[in-house]
This record gives structure tokens, sequence and C-alpha cells, in this order.
């Protein structure tokens, strides 16, 4: 019986790769429906409630989740960085925030593609187990393939309702590896 088990970080490499060279393809003769889709490809999630709002750049996003405190943010999620991050949450952490950044999830490797800014009425508490969950729905639904942490770690898992094969996530991630890319149906928030 073996008692460890190594991944193949050449082979996770590898794919990185291919998926990040597959990004330079264009789309020419884009059309107002493609603008639209691609302007409301950057959303808050309230998982209180479930409610979810969409934002043409990633900048209003945030500016939206942190109710103005943090109006800077680059355009794309793609630029995310570890000081925005650190502010986020920092930011979770003051009295009276409207809302605390849980944590995003990103459509494409390197934080690409659509973002997903999950935000509750209060952060997730360390040693208490479970915090939130929610479901992936829709065209986010088996598609998660990296992730920024906020006030919480994350667990992917492969059916709604946390259910069936997961990984658990304790810091920002690139790539979410190959036995998790694009499987995710839910998410907890611990
Ligand atoms: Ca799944």
């Amino acid at each position: 019986m073996r008692h460890t088990f190594k991944r193949s970080l050449t082979v996770a490499l590898a794919t990185l790769t291919a998926s990040v060279v597959s990004v330079g393809l264009s789309t020419t003769g884009a059309n107002a429906a493609t603008d639209q889709t691609q302007r409301a490809d950057n959303c808050v999630v309230n998982v209180d409630s479930g409610s979810k709002q969409c934002f043409g750049t990633f900048r209003e996003a945030i500016a939206a989740t942190t109710d103005g405190k943090i109006t800077n943010a680059p355009l794309s999620a793609k630029h995310i960085d570890q000081k925005l991050t650190d502010r986020l949450s920092a930011a979770s952490h003051t009295t009276g925030a409207q809302a605390v950044q849980l944590g995003v999830v990103f459509r494409d490797s390197n934080y690409g593609g659509s973002a997903q800014v999950f935000e509750a009425s209060s952060g997730c508490q360390s040693g208490n187990g479970r915090d939130f969950q929610i479901d992936l729905s829709g065209s986010w639904n088996n598609a998660v393939s990296s992730l920024t942490t906020l006030s919480c770690w994350l667990e992917l898992w492969d059916a709604p309702g946390t259910a069936g094969f997961h990984q658990e996530y304790q810091q920002s991630t690139s790539y979410v590896g190959d036995a998790m890319n694009d499987r995710a149906s839910s998410i907890a928030f611990l």
C-alpha cells in the first residue's frame, strides 16, 4: 500500500502552458453581442443571499463589493496581485464593512477570463470548519481553473451541494490542477 502520492508537476506545467497558448486566439469581427458578454464577465456573488451582480470591469466589481473603498483595482482580474489581495483581506477586518470578500474564482488559469468575487456579511473564522458554501450554476458549472483566497480557504467540489471529489486550496492558486480543472460544481469556504 502506498501512503504517499506525489503529483507530476511536469504534467501540470505542460497543461498550463498549452492552455496559456490557446488564449492567444483572437476574435476578429466581434459583434455587439460578444462585447456585451465580455463586458458582463466580472461578477460579485453574495453567498448569504445568492444574489449576483455583474460589471464591465474587474475594477467596478471590486468597487461594488468594497462599497467604494477600493476604486483602483486593475480593470482586468488577470492583473490581480498580492497588494490587492492584501488590501481586500485587510478590508475584511474593518469594523462596519458592508461586505467581506471571501475569495475569487476564475474561468481560466493564471487568474484569466471571467471572474466571480464571493462576498458575505462576515468573513471566515479559523478553526470552526466550514463557514459558507454555494453551488456553481450555469456557465460557471465545471469551469473554474484558478482562484484567489481572501478571507477564506476555498474547497472545490465536483458535485453540487459540496459532494463527491474535492480539493482544498489554502492560498491563491494559478491552476487548480488537472484533477479539479473545469470540474467544480460547488464551493465550500473555510
Ligand atoms: Ca462537477
